[in-house]
């Protein structure tokens, strides 16, 4: 039985990832910080199939302890502080968990296990003011948050240890990714709960920032799909995951109000203190390398992944 170590097992992709390597007939590790509340909603369905390490990415003696205690074939680094806008209140913090973190996790591997096939979380991010549209694996970096400066270097240290240690080690350049199971502070969670309260009369208005910006949104349990075919190929390599078509926040707004029959103009209000520092403009991915190489490709589309969150909001703000 192959045996796989999730960081970031609370999270929207280790929920996802989770379950799949499960249904694979995997032994399933999830690294788990102390809390001093659960915060289990996105895996509480898995909670008897999963076992869970205590840990921290910046804490190495318990990464080599996580690794030593489970010898796994794989390891998919998951965890980060991952909300672009914190990044700019807590840059410090942000560097040390999404940046310094992802070298932790790959001393543990190299110091307990080297053999075990590493998968880093990297991201669109790292593109920031994009100097080519649409963005590929060649495309250089020009990151714009703190949070896309730690990504770049947890992209890169990745690398280095596959060329220096010849570890298997993969980074996958992953484009936005939702689902029911997203943040509430992202923006498609943000606004597909707030029009579900709007409609029940929970909530009078949606305050956003910048409406213009696009970004290349897919659904999060066709990525999860990706992360592993990356670890199953002969050689490592960097991937980018993308659905090759961008939208506008404002369409997602519109698509969002649409589908519970209210016009979003009547209730969107633009808020200064939602706009960020420095903005990525636009994301667009050329995924045509995992399609070609992994066989991958996105499935749900944009408005359907849109349907599906409103949907799942509506349910859970009627308490169903
Ligand atoms: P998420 O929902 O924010 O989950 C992040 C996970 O990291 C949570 O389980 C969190 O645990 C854990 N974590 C945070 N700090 C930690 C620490 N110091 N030590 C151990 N665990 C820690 O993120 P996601 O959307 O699933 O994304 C997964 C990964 O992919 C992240 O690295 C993210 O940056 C990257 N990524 C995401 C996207 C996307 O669109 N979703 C795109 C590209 C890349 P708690 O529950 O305890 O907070
Ligand atoms: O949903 P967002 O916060 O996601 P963002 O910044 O694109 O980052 C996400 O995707 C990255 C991959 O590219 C991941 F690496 C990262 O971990 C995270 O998962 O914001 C999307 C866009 C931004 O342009 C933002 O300025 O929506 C815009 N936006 C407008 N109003 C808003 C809001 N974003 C948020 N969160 N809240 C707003 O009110």
């Amino acid at each position: 039985m192959k045996k796989a170590l999730i960081t970031g097992i609370t999270g929207q992709d280790g929920s996802y990832l989770a379950e799949l390597l499960l249904e694979k007939g995997y032994k399933v590790y999830g690294l788990r910080r102390r809390t001093a509340t659960p915060n289990f909603e996105n895996i509480k369905h898995l909670e008897n199939e999963i076992e869970f390490i205590s840990g921290d990415l910046r804490d190495l003696t318990s990464l080599t302890e996580a690794v030593k205690a489970t010898k796994p074939d794989e390891v998919y680094n998951l965890a980060a502080q991952s909300f672009v806008g914190d990044s700019w209140r807590q840059p410090i913090y942000t560097s040390e968990v999404t940046g310094l973190g992802v070298t932790n996790i790959l001393e543990a591997i190299r110091l307990s296990k080297r053999d075990a096939r590493f998968y880093q979380a990297s991201s669109s991010e790292m593109f920031g003011k994009v100097v080519e549209t649409p963005q590929k694996e060649t495309t250089p970096f020009y990151p714009r948050s703190p949070y896309g400066v730690a990504k770049v270097y947890g992209h890169w240290i990745t690398v280095n240890y596959r060329e220096s240690y010849d570890m298997y080690a993969c980074s996958g350049i992953l484009f936005n990714h939702e689902s029911p199971r997203r943040g509430i502070e992202f923006v498609t969670r943000k606004v597909t709960d707030a029009v579900t309260k709007i409609k029940l009369g929970l909530q009078d208005k949606l305050h956003l920032g910048n409406l213009d910006a696009k970004r290349d949104w897919g659904f999060a349990g066709d990525y999860v799909e990706a992360m592993w075919l990356m670890l199953q190929q002969e050689e490592p390599d960097d991937y980018v995951i993308a659905t090759g078509e961008t939208h506008t926040v404002k369409e997602l707004v519109e698509i969002a109000f649409q589908h519970v029959g209210l016009n979003y103009q009547d209730y969107v209000v633009q808020d200064p203190q939602f706009v960020r520092p420095a903005e990525v403009d636009i994301l667009l991915g050329d995924p045509s390398k995992a399609k070609h190489k992994l066989g991958w490709e996105s499935k749900v589309s944009f408005e359907d992944l849109v349907k599906m969150m409103v949907d799942s909001d509506l349910a859970k703000n009627k308490g169903q």
